[in-house]
């Protein structure tokens, strides 16, 4: 089954009398592959209706990927939850003077939970956590190293920006240096985190103390020289307004120019239990669709757009496969806590391969299973899957 939206729609659409002259302008240079400026992308949130987003959207998705939506095979490791910084949308993480409270593994436990994965087909390991302030980048890359020599083909993608620039001033090193280091001992890519909204002013209300914009994207940067792919987030629907949404996106679709060295987009819904900001609502669906939309038409050099499904849960996930989304992250295997702890509706998120492919299939999407850097691995849309693979924890 196919649900395509094909050009001629769009083309209807742009006629119609009542539309707004300059959400025409924006629609005609969708069509044109033009880029967008940012007084397009705030107009786009100021005036843009779902229906209009959604079908534009789903123009560009289509044009790039057809009816592909990749997942992938993958865990987390969350070394600790104690953390030197303060973000008040953080839920998750606890102090060191309270570091009772939280989690500390040893490389010992991490290694073992990686061993026990040991006779299955994950393709990816993905590590991070909180900042704590004893474990160190020595500590980091014995970890790696010893996670590569015992399973070499898993593919290990870890650290935030921001833990990544504590854990070089701590060490001394230059961020090309620190980057040199961990690359070599087995760090194949890095996941978006830390982002949140670069603009200071945002960042000056939710998370005063930690690496400020330019020091994430320098950061990344030098991930990218390095040869490594990187993926970038965008934490929203808190204090931030349009202009810093768009700010953000800019500011990241300029450093894409310039390196070519991202995979992927990943919007992040703010959720609001159990932390400083829980008296802010929450984005409603309708929201979080128009946001990817606009995501997907505003980064045109980046080629993928994920939906979090463990964050935003599998309804809300499958909607955005509408809406611009061509990737759904991986079946998690209940290894994280970040968004259970912070509200979300999958408090222990995992699904099987056969879960996910039917998930993407009843959004009428072809499940493409990838590796870490987009190699496609195997396409599910006609694969049988038996009740008993279906219903499996
Ligand atoms: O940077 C923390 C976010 C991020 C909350 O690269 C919250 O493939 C919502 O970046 N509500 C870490 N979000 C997770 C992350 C990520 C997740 C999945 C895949 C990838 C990838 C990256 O989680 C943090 C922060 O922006 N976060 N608290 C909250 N209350
Ligand atoms: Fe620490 Fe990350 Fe939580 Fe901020 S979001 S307090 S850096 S764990």
């Amino acid at each position: 089954m196919t649900m395509r939206q094909d050009y001629p729609a769009v083309e209807v659409l742009l006629q119609h009398p009542a539309l707004d002259q300059s959400l025409k302008t924006i629609g005609e240079k969708v069509l044109r592959q033009e880029r967008l400026t940012p007084a397009d992308g705030i107009a786009l949130f100021e005036k843009a209706d779902i229906g209009y987003l959604g079908a534009l959207a789903n123009l560009v998705r289509e044009r790039m990927h057809g009816d592909k939506t990749y997942f992938n095979r993958n865990f987390h490791i969350e070394p600790t939850n104690v953390c030197v910084f303060t973000c008040h949308f953080c839920s998750y993480s606890r102090l060191y003077k309270n570091r009772e409270e939280g989690w500390e593994l040893s490389i010992d436990q991490m290694l073992d939970i990686v061993k026990g994965y040991d006779n299955q087909p994950v393709t990816e390991v993905h590590i991070v956590g909180g900042v704590h302030p004893k474990m160190q980048l020595d500590f980091f890359v014995e970890l790696i190293q010893k996670i590569r020599a015992h399973r070499p083909d898993l593919h290990i993608k870890g650290f935030t920006a921001v833990e990544l620039d504590y854990m070089f001033r701590k060490a001394k090193v230059s961020i090309e240096e620190g980057m040199r280091i961990l690359n070599e001992a087995g760090l194949q890519s890095m996941p978006g985190g830390g982002a949140e909204i670069f603009h200071p002013d945002v960042r000056a209300k939710i998370c005063h103390d930690k690496v400020d914009g330019d020091g994430w994207l320098a950061i990344h940067r030098a991930a990218h020289k390095q040869g490594m792919h990187t993926n970038a987030t965008m934490l929203y629907g808190h204090v931030e307004n349009y202009e810093h949404r768009v700010d953000h996106m800019e500011r990241l679709r300029q450093l894409q120019d310039e390196t070519g060295g991202f995979n992927t987009f990943i919007p992040l819904k703010f959720r609001n239990k159990g932390n400083d900001m829980s008296d802010i609502p929450e984005s409603s669906v309708i929201e979080d669709l128009r946001l990817y939309a606009i995501a997907r038409l505003y980064m045109d050099n980046f080629p993928h757009l994920k939906a979090y499904w463990p964050m935003l849960g599998r309804n809300t996930a499958q909607l955005t496969l509408s809406f611009g989304v061509n990737d759904l992250d991986g079946t998690i295997d209940d290894t994280t806590k970040i968004y259970s702890m912070a509200g979300a509706e999958e408090q222990n998120p995992s699904m099987n391969t056969a879960q996910l492919a039917m998930l993407i299939r009843q959004a009428g999407r072809r499940p493409v299973e990838r590796d870490t850097v987009y190699n496609e691995i195997k396409d599910y849309t006609d694969v049988v899957f038996s009740d008993e693979e279906l219903l499996l924890k």
